[in-house]
């Protein structure tokens, strides 16, 4: 479909009446607008990872279409249409700023530069280089990122480096290496064509990632058998084409996803030839155990046992377990409702145990596949290493060999790499509050509203004693306000680079434009910062981001995620290839882990899988216990409060607040209650309500729907006026590091 403007706009204020009765949004824009010309790229928001062409008149961004050759054909959704407004909001940073007597000031490059880099080597020269730290963001560029972590961990002998990601990503990161040896998943988008079975878990597809969401939708249509589950705690506009919504008690769903496997063996739909050959046990201890075993383990978790944690009927337990198995080809997809949990690693691996037990995994179609949420957090830090223990490419900071092979890539001398991994995020701003973090760099992340229990870390991060530099683009970002410097950064197509999606997927993001006033590419600030920081000048010999995609293919060339074949050349005339790609004339892999589909894998190798991540060859289901959240409702916090997203917003605002269309949808936030709790407490649409935690509190205007089970309320956190964050907890998966920001307890009171 094509549309014109005033068509678009009409579109877009139907949008939310459309999302209300679940219907995909999807739309390719006009294609009759007159422009310069057009460039290839990525767009800016979800790990959905949609091409785009940037359409370019008088060197301006006019509009922005979807790209017909990448995975979306064409289609983009409203946020990735409506860029423009956002790469010329009037709140753009232009010039380098500094703070002087409280406020900051336009400064030159020199003046924010030497004085950060200053500020840097003072650290590290009283208080060792443990006393410096790098956070940045799922958003940045692969080029960024690689190029960010290599000056930390290579170039000052730092592991603080840590990123968004690690609110975002971590358990499905250490899901997939505990059960495969390997991150970042097996399948791809072409299996949603032959799925038949559709279960989705802690994932609101709908608003999250539309693109997605419009294939699953357009699949069921196609074909009427096709099933779709989904597991949510609210009835969301992804639940709307569902076959079967399965609500639940919040942090339940591990038991859930245990009573599913005990049907699967009780009914005998399990793939025994499968999971016999190309599975090992393994109990919580990592002791290596059998099948047997593992029927016993499950002993415990009989639906009707689970029906009375979670409140789910065991028949719905029965039935959806079978729907799963009886499949001919399963797709589980989840996101933020599994991942930021305290128990996220385990009921990660709860998902996979599912495909391992019944074999649907590594046919097309067959996957579990986690959905990642910024656009570039699998290619930029998970891929490149950037979080605080790891290093390049799958590499470990503690393992020695993998320390010794970078140092050598790298042209360091051996064993000089610092062996201790550094500080996670949550622990990183608490050492900040501590003193023990002097000095901060942060780039392309808004911590000072997206951290859990935010007051806390906004402390930390206003100490007098402590400096802040920041590489931002707009200056309503809120972590301005706690910046000593702010670097004005290239934003989105002003700058070329590479973002990595959720399906393993390498696309470039041309340069379309030249950035406004003194804005500069990251790359170039990073490696300018790094010189004057007394950082080896062979270590950043880059001067530009083309520069570092070459190394970055260099570094992952000797491990499985082998992408040698995507060249530069190769991205500017493609829309976007997946790794593994070993050569320049490999097509890409759709499927991991599969002889005759994954270049990792010889092709005379004597079985059909490999799991090669493991010593063995063989992945791992797990015994993982069901444990419940760090924060369970009781009679002082009777209700279970949890955050999210809503279709027309990215994160924190700064970019989708600027766009009157999507401003107008969700002008702030609000409280969701269902509609019962609300009648018993006298609440109406629109009414003040006070929400309470441990930690603070805030009046809300409520909507009464039945998207919540009673008993819980949702806030989305985009709202930088109602940052829900001040009330949420930050416990933390103690595998992933990754924080509990779906459950904590609440209070509630109409005021
Ligand atoms: P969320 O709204 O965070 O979105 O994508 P999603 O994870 O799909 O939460 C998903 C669901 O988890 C919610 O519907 C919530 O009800 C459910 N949930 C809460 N508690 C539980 C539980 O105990 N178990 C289960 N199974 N589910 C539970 C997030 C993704 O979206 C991410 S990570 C990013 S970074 C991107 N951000 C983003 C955005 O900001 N706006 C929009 N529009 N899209 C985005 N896409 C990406
Ligand atoms: P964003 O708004 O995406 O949120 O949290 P953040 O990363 O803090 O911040 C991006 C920042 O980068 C913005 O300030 C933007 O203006 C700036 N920016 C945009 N483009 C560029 C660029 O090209 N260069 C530079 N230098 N800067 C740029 C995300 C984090 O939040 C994530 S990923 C998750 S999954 C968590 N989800 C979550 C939740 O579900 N609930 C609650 N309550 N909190 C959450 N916080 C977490
Ligand atoms: Fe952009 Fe995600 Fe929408 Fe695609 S689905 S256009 S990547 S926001």
């Amino acid at each position: 479909m094509d549309i014109t403007r005033r068509e678009f706009l009409k579109y877009t204020a139907a949008s939310s009446a459309f999302m209300a009765i679940g219907g995909p949004l999807a739309f390719a824009a006009s294609k009759d607008q007159t422009v310069d010309h057009w460039v290839k790229g990525v767009c800016r928001f979800c790990g959905t990872g949609c091409g785009v062409m940037v359409g370019v008149k008088n060197k301006k961004v006019v509009t922005v279409k979807g790209d017909p050759n990448n995975h979306n054909a064409g289609f983009l959704c409203l946020k990735g249409a409506l860029m423009t407004p956002i790469i010329y909001a009037k709140e753009r940073i232009t010039e380098p700023l500094i703070r002087k007597n409280g406020k900051l000031v336009p400064a030159t490059w020199d003046e924010a530069l030497n004085l950060t880099a200053s500020k840097f080597k003072e650290a590290i020269k009283k208080y060792g280089p443990t006393s410096v730290a790098y956070y940045g963001s799922g958003q940045a560029l692969t080029e960024e990122t690689y190029l960010a972590s290599k000056i930390f961990k290579a170039g000052l002998k730092c592991n603080n480096v840590e990123g968004n990601p690690r609110l975002c990503m971590a358990s499905a990161v250490g899901g997939y290496v505990t059960t495969y040896g390997k991150d970042e998943p097996c399948g791809s988008y072409d299996d949603i064509n032959a799925a038949t079975c559709f279960f989705i878990i802690g994932s609101n597809t709908s608003e999250c990632h539309p693109i997605i969401f419009k294939k699953i939708a357009a699949r069921k249509q196609a074909d009427p058998n096709v099933k779709v589950i989904v597991v949510d705690p609210r009835k969301t506009n992804t639940a709307r084409i569902a076959d079967i919504h399965v609500s639940f008690k919040p942090g339940t769903d591990l038991a859930i996803l245990n009573a599913m496997a005990y049907v699967i063996i009780e009914e005998e739909l399990d793939n025994y030839r499968f999971h016999s050959k190309y599975v090992n046990f393994m109990d919580n201890q990592k002791n290596k155990r059998t099948f047997e075993d593992y029927k016993k383990f499950l002993e415990d978790y009989t639906p009707e046992k689970v029906e009375k944690i979670s409140g789910v009927p065991a028949e719905t337990i029965r039935k959806i377990a079978k729907i799963f198995a009886e499949s001919s080809a399963t797709m589980s997809l989840w996101t933020m409702g599994i991942n930021q949990r305290i128990r996220g690693v385990w009921a990660n691996n709860l998902i996979s145990n599912l495909h391992l037990l019944t074999g649907h995994i590594g046919k097309p179609g067959a996957t579990p596949f986690s959905l990642t949420g910024q656009p570039n957090a699998c290619g930029g830090v998970r891929d490149t290493g950037g979080l605080s223990h790891l290093l390049p490419a799958g590499r470990l900071i503690k393992k020695r060999e993998h320390r010794n092979e970078m140092e050598e890539l790298w042209g360091l001398p051996k064993d000089s790499l610092n062996p201790k991994p550094g500080y996670h995020t949550v622990a990183l701003f608490k050492a900040l509050g501590e003193g023990k973090i002097k000095a901060l760099l942060i780039l392309c992340t808004n911590p000072a509203q997206s951290l859990p229990n935010v007051n806390k870390y906004r402390k930390a991060m206003a100490r007098k004693d402590n400096f802040i530099a920041l590489i931002e683009c707009f200056r309503d970002a809120e972590t301005v306000k706690f910046a000593d410097v702010v670097f004005p950064a290239a934003f989105w197509c002003e700058r070329e680079g590479v973002y990595g999606c959720s399906e393993r997927r390498y696309s470039l993001i041309g340069k379309a434009i030249d950035p406004p006033g003194k804005c500069r590419p990251t790359v170039n600030i990073l490696v300018d910062l790094a010189v004057r920081m007394g950082v080896d000048p062979k270590l950043v010999p880059f001067k530009n981001s083309a520069d570092v995609w070459d190394e970055w293919r260099k570094v992952a060339r000797p491990t499985p995620y082998n992408f040698w074949g995507i060249t530069r050349e190769r991205l500017r005339k493609e829309s976007g290839i997946r790794w593994p790609c070993p050569t320049e004339d490999h097509p890409g892999t759709r499927i991991r882990y599969v002889r005759g589909e994954d270049p990792n894998i010889p092709k005379d190798y004597k079985h059909k899988y490999f799991f090669y991540g493991k010593p063995d060859g063989k992945a791992v289901i797990w015994f993982r216990p069901y444990k419940g959240p760090a924060e369970a409702p009781d009679k002082d916090y009777p209700f279970v409060l949890t955050t999210g997203r809503v279709i027309d917003h990215w994160h924190t605002g700064t970019m989708t607040m600027k766009v009157p269309e999507l401003r107008r949808s969700f002008p702030n936030a609000y409280v969701e209650i269902n509609e019962k709790d609300a009648k018993k407490m006298g609440i109406q649409n629109g009414d003040r309500v006070l929400l309470e935690t441990r930690r603070d509190k805030m009046v809300f205007p409520a909507r009464v729907s039945d998207v919540c089970r009673p008993g819980l309320v949702f806030v989305p956190w985009f709202d930088v006026n109602l940052m829900i964050n001040k009330l949420t907890k930050d416990a933390f998966d103690p595998g992933s590091k990754q924080p509990e920001f779906k459950i904590c307890a609440v209070r509630i009171k109409k005021v």
